[in-house]
């Protein structure tokens, strides 16, 4: 899926939506594809919608500074094409708009199943860099115009902690390339709080809760703007001790939260998810994230919704998560495999991809999985392997043919999710498809397996700076032929390809 920003222009009536409470990514987003269209004779409108008018002051001098017509709305006449900058339509913080047709540039994680219209590069740090790529494919020169280049710079530049945590070339190309207004990037940089919010920032640090024996700290703070929650969170992430950190605060219609870690055991998104499942959602990076626990859910199942009955609802979570969260080493020591019980591979029909194809040697590729993301080396003797799930797991071509035996057959993939590599350097996405072929996974080799009672945090020898998750009622896996080769295989998958057998 990918989009040409020259086949918009087919469309008439176009509307470009940032997400709700937009911030500088978003607005500079929609900004620049706003003036691309303009240019090309293409009247557009630029929306939010949500609860809140924006309120930020950096923003707002954005947005006057730089002349960006960006209009608050609660209605929209369904437009020909609707297109969500920064987020993904369908998404819980992009208020829902009728359109004849949905487009979606974005670069977080998917979170929705995106339309055909599409650009979705979730390794980039900003939607700036995204739009920059999409402009320059199109032979738009960004530095004709400064206040676009101005806006892309500052959309990259906030969304990536102040370009630190610049990692992906596109952001670079960005960062080298636009010649932005030093004066008016100055101006908005020391504009970023207001008064008030120092304040409430303030008094939000000095009461944090810190957990005896614990790596990680809260602080409530007063009602305030969700970007002051992620600047109170990265100074208190900063305190010597803590590796991760979560910072909240009690809105009329829910509890925003903002979730950091330094710390390669935990993943920001995965623990933001844990710390709303069941009344709300959350989500984003791996050191960064949010979320937000929605007031009418709490009611829903029975809890108050006050400050103390919030403060222990998330102390206790927290406090779950570190303690019932294991986390292990594939690769190091034999399993004790008490306990364990033999299954016995059903015959099933997967697929495979010869790694050497979608990359060169030597080079790295992030593979998307259900269970994670892991980076897999490029070599000649590497396997991807789709499983009956349409989950996708790398392997050695010498455990390949140890376990399973090629077809002619031609293969067709199970899952709804197409999966992709994605290469690490050029972002490049390659559908693994067209590279597929099938086999089937020998019955009659079997593993040692245990349904897993606790939450399991597995890095594997593939990728030890990434872990997969294992939650209860998932299986950890043991290798008859090396107990050191533990793994986890999704409950779902495990029911479809193993059954168990007499020892
Ligand atoms: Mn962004």
């Amino acid at each position: 899926m990918s989009i040409k920003l020259s086949r918009l222009l087919a469309f008439n009536n176009i509307v470009i939506q940032c997400h709700d409470n937009p911030d500088a990514d978003a607005l500079a987003s929609g900004f620049a594809l706003w003036r691309y269209l303009a240019g090309q004779g293409v009247r557009a409108r630029l929306v939010y919608g949500g609860r809140a008018l924006l309120t930020k002051c950096n923003l707002l001098s954005m947005v006057e500074r730089l002349e960006i017509p960006v209009e608050y709305v609660t209605e929209l006449a369904p437009p020909e094409l609707l297109l969500t900058v920064d987020c993904q339509y369908g998404e819980s913080n992009v208020t829902h708009f009728e359109a004849e047709h949905i487009a979606v540039i974005d670069h977080h994680q998917l979170s929705t199943t995106l339309p055909a219209l599409s650009e979705l590069r979730s390794n980039y740090g900003s939607c700036s860099s995204v739009i920059f790529k999409l402009l320059e494919n199109e032979g738009f020169e960004i530095n004709d115009d400064p206040d676009v280049a101005t806006a892309l710079f500052y959309g990259l530049y906030t969304d990536t902690g102040g370009l630190a945590e610049i990692s992906h070339p596109a952001d670079r190309d960005l960062r080298d390339h636009a010649r932005y207004s030093k004066e008016d990037i100055l101006y908005f940089r020391n504009s970023n709080l207001s008064r008030e919010e120092l304040a409430i920032a303030g008094e939000a640090l000095e009461n944090a809760i810190y957990e005896e024996g614990f790596p990680y700290a809260m602080i409530e703070s007063k009602p305030c703007d969700p970007n002051l929650l992620g600047v109170i969170s990265d100074m208190l992430l900063e305190v010597e001790g803590l590796e991760s950190c979560l910072v909240y605060s009690i809105l009329p219609f829910g509890v925003k939260l903002s979730v950091r870690s330094c710390s390669k055991d935990v993943k920001a998104n995965e623990l933001a998810d844990f710390l709303t499942e069941g009344l709300g959602g959350g989500g984003g990076h791996t050191t960064k994230a949010g979320g937000i626990l929605k007031k009418d859910l709490f009611a829903m199942r029975g809890r108050t919704f006050s400050p103390g009955a919030i403060r222990e609802f998330l102390r206790g979570r927290m406090h779950r998560y570190y303690s019932e969260s294991i986390i292990r080493y594939a690769g190091v020591e034999d399993e004790d495999i008490t306990g364990f019980k033999h299954y016995m591979k059903k015959d099933v029909k997967q697929g495979y991809v010869e790694a050497r194809y979608l990359s060169e040697y030597g080079k790295k590729v992030l593979i998307r999985t259900l269970e994670g993301d892991v980076e897999v080396e490029v070599e000649d003797d590497v396997l991807i392997i789709l499983g009956v799930d349409g989950e996708i797991y790398p392997c050695r071509r010498e455990k390949f043919e140890r376990s399973y035996k090629t077809s002619d057959d031609p293969y067709i993939y199970p899952g709804e999710y197409v999966p992709a590599v994605i290469n690490t350097e050029t972002g490049e996405r390659i559908e693994l498809l067209p590279y597929a072929k099938s086999c089937v996974a020998l019955g009659g080799s079997w593993i040692y397996a245990k349904e897993l009672d606790h939450r399991l945090k597995l890095f594997t020898t593939w990728d030890t700076d990434s872990y997969y998750l294992g939650v209860k009622g998932d299986y950890l896996a043991v290798r008859p032929d090396d107990h050191k080769d533990i793994y986890i295989i999704a409950r779902r998958i495990f029911d479809k390809t193993y059954e168990e057998v007499e020892g």
